[in-house]
């Protein structure tokens, strides 16, 4: 039995320090060195080696090193193989961090006090209190119901958006797009933390935009793909939004002259709002396998139907 790790190789030396020291039985390869292939029994990648099937024929397991999972082809994986995504708690930490630093930021009017500091004009804008703000989060998964729990200390009004209803103290929940105008309409910043999927692509469009409250502003976490960049950039132009916090593009990286580059109402950082930390990570790998070895459910299962 063997562990192939396929990403990241600097991560990738912590983890087989970490194997080696949690799990001596469990010889750990990076790639490309993959060991003898019929031994490989699982394989955790950013993006899996071409013809999976063929390379390793006894694979039990396959982990995505990231949260997310589109960007696998998830029809050319062996349809029996079980993939399981990092809901790890190192990930959801990070995500909490940055999407709580991005609200703060667009709560006390960040972007416009960057923009005077450059022009080197002292205007002080009213402070409203946080139960003032209304915040709502597109996703309640893993991640989203995190930065909830955390933004509720905090004390704005909350709200949240999923595909199958949910039930959370404090926060408004609404369902499927039926009731998505309806949350919009109640929201001065909104969070996007979405899985892509074939539903969720270009999410953030300009119909979307404009339910919004004219001035409301947006932190970006989910992925590229969501956001429709010339319907942002109308928004901005026309004052249907503020302001940004932009950490995911499609493609990445932004070419050279991007307007998001230099735009002064967006705030972009490059995908770094988390990452998967190697001592919690190798931790829920390890307990999966476990799970997997006792025939217990996994933690982070993937569903392909849905495709997160
Ligand atoms: P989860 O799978 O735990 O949760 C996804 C949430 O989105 C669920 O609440 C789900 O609804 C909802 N959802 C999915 N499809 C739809 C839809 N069509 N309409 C409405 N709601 C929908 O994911 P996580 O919270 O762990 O992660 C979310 C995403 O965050 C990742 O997929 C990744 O893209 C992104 N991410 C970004 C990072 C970054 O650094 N920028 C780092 C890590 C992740 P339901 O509850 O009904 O299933
Ligand atoms: C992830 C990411 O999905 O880093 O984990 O975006």
């Amino acid at each position: 039995m063997a562990f192939v790790y396929k990403a990241d190789p600097v991560r990738g030396a912590e983890w087989a320090r970490l194997f080696a020291a949690k799990a001596p039985d469990i010889p750990f390869h990076i790639w490309p060195d993959i060991g003898e292939p019929d031994r490989v029994r699982y394989l955790a990648a950013w993006v899996p080696p071409q013809d999976i099937e063929r390379q390793f024929p006894n694979l039990e397991l396959f982990f995505s090193t990231g949260a997310g999972i589109d960007q696998f082809d998830l029809t050319v994986l062996p349809p029996e193989l079980p993939v399981v995504r990092m809901a790890e708690p190192g990930v959801v930490a990070g995500m909490v961090e940055y999407a709580t630093m991005a609200v703060l930021a667009l709560h006390r009017d960040l972007p416009t006090y960057i923009r005077q500091q450059r022009e080197a004009r002292w205007a002080a804008h009213r402070v409203y209190p946080a139960s003032k703000r209304r915040v709502s989060v597109l996703g309640l998964g893993v991640l989203g119901c995190a930065v909830l729990d955390q933004l509720r200390t905090l004390g704005f009004q909350l709200a949240g958006w999923s595909r199958t209803r949910r039930q959370i103290d404090g926060v408004a929940c609404y369902a499927g797009r039926e009731e998505l105008a309806a949350m919009l309409a109640g929201t001065d910043i909104l969070v996007c933390l979405l899985p892509l999927t074939q539903e969720t692509r270009g999410i953030l469009d300009s119909k979307l935009f404009q339910h919004l409250p004219r001035g409301a502003s947006l932190v970006h976490v989910g992925r590229g793909a969501h956001l429709d960049h010339q319907a942002l950039l109308d928004a901005l132009e026309s004052g249907g939004l503020s302001s940004a916090v932009v950490d995911v593009t499609d493609p990445e990286p932004l070419p050279a002259g991007h307007p998001f580059w230099a735009h002064p109402k967006i705030l972009l950082t490059p995908h770094i709002a988390s990452m998967t930390q190697p001592e919690t990570a190798v931790e829920q790998v390890l307990d999966n396998i476990r799970c997997h070895q006792a025939g217990a459910p996994l933690m982070g299962l993937v569903d392909r139907s849905r495709g997160y």
